[in-house]
């Protein structure tokens, strides 16, 4: 049974981990706000308190289509919005409640127009569903564990309300999946202490979004944490895994296997600056150099990176955002042949950087300047020849004379023809394609 599933999980992957690199889009009513969208429960927000946000929601400069061609000029292949986050406020037209944007001031379907502009770039799309619902009457707490704004006394009363939430949040999933066309990825977020699996009837929805979508691929957290994966992480997992893997704020050291040493397919998703809701004071953000070499890492991990922007109240991704996205798209468009469709090279980390491959391809990230020759180490004399990724000019290899010192190990001189010196890195990383 778990051989299918696993089997199952791989075919629908395929184009996952080919493609790499996403955007995750954390928008909500907390854009106002603008301390995150944990804001209602850190500071203690009531329903009532919270309400104004509401009744001002209107973002008039929402533009889905620059959202997409900012996407895709990044070199990102997917996308993936927050249809409904923890706050419980839904960005779509759904009928089952009245806490939707097509209720406000804006009176859009903000998820429905994403679809729309991120399918027309010739983006795959996904859906982020937040299982916590802090405005639902029927669920068991407005807040969580960590930052608990009280408990829900009604449902504290009569614990059986809890199947009415499940209802509803079973209701809006199978919406989602039926009025807004093909989608290709449903992040569910997520589970904690002991709501996971059944207590959400995790059978029945994968049913019912296997049914409906069977392309689409699910993350883990149905059974899962950020900090706990689930049974997706054993060679035995449940209905109800999940497709991949999603360490939050975090890559795995060793990229994600199972007990058979089985890579599973994984996606860190990562924030920009330190919130995923917009963060009016945040600054923190990381800088280009730093995306480009935490996607190399993830890939030379088997594993996808999912970078988040938190477009403000009038609907804008920050400026601080596009600039760093669109200097990881320019490195991309140069040297994405080393990111989409690879994955781990087989040898352990180089002491200059790190490897990434494709086939018989390898791509050697130069993080550090070498000196003296670059120790290939494992590669044995395997290498044939080797280009500058960049702009495919030619490098000549040459085995050093003091190479012999060290029999186990492969140092390479890489010189270029005019200058007769070592690629140095760049700004970013310079990439070697050897072949
Ligand atoms: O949607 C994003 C987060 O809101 C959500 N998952 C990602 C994708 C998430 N839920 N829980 N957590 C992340 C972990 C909990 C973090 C917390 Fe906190 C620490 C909650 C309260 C303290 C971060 C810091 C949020 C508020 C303060």
């Amino acid at each position: 049974m778990s051989q299918t599933l696993i089997q199952e999980r791989t075919e629908r992957t395929e184009w996952f981990l080919h493609d790499r690199f996403g955007m995750f889009i954390h928008w909500g009513l907390y854009a106002i706000p603008a301390r995150g969208e944990w804001v209602r429960s850190v500071e203690r927000i009531s329903n009532e308190d919270y309400q104004p946000y509401f009744d001002e929601f209107n973002p008039d400069r929402y533009d889905p289509k620059a959202w997409a061609k900012a996407a895709k000029a990044a070199g990102m292949k997917y996308a993936v919005l927050t249809a409904k986050h923890h706050d419980g406020f839904c960005l779509f037209d759904s009928k089952l409640t009245d806490y939707k944007s097509t209720n406000t001031a804006c009176g859009r379907d903000l998820v429905r127009e994403f679809l729309d502009a991120f399918r027309e770039e010739g983006l795959k799309v996904g859906l982020y569903y937040s299982l916590l619902d802090w405005h639902h009457p029927d669920y068991p707490a407005y807040g969580d564990r960590i930052h608990p704004m009280r408990d829900n006394e009604a449902y504290r009363r009569d614990p059986a309300r809890f199947g009415v939430y499940l209802d509803y949040m079973h209701g809006q999933v199978r919406e989602l999946l039926t009025e807004y066309g093909k989608l290709d990825i449903m992040w569910f977020d997520f589970s904690y202490d002991d709501l996971k699996g059944e207590k959400w009837r995790a059978t029945e929805l994968m049913e019912m979004i296997r049914s409906e979508q069977p392309y689409i691929i699910v993350d883990n957290r149905l059974e899962a944490s950020g900090e706990e994966g689930g049974s997706i992480y054993t060679d035995n997992p449940s209905i109800y895994s999940g497709d991949f893997a999603s360490p939050e704020q975090i890559i795995p050291p060793a990229g994600i296997t199972d007990n058979n040493g089985r890579s599973i397919p994984w996606e860190a998703c990562i924030t920009l600056n330190n919130n995923w809701g917009y963060g009016a004071s945040d600054h923190t953000y990381k800088t280009a150099k730093t995306v480009i070499r935490k996607l190399t890492e993830c890939v030379s991990k088997n594993g996808n990176l999912l970078l988040n922007v938190g477009p403000d109240a009038k609907g804008e991704i920050p400026l601080q955002s596009l600039v760093v996205l669109e200097e990881v798209g320019e490195w991309l468009r140069k040297n994405g042949d080393s990111i989409y469709g690879c994955g781990e090279a087989g040898f352990s980390k180089p002491e200059w950087g790190r490897y990434t491959r494709k086939g018989n391809k390898l791509y050697a990230h130069l993080l550090e300047e070498s000196v003296g020759p670059v120790n290939l180490a494992g590669l044995g004399d395997r290498v044939k020849s080797a280009r500058l990724l960049a702009d495919g000019s030619e490098l000549f290899v040459t085995r050093p004379w003091n190479a012999t010192l060290y029999p186990n190990d492969a140092f390479f001189n890489f010189a270029q023809p005019e200058h007769f010196t070592y690629p140095l890195p760049d700004e970013r990383n310079t990439v070697i394609e050897i072949i």
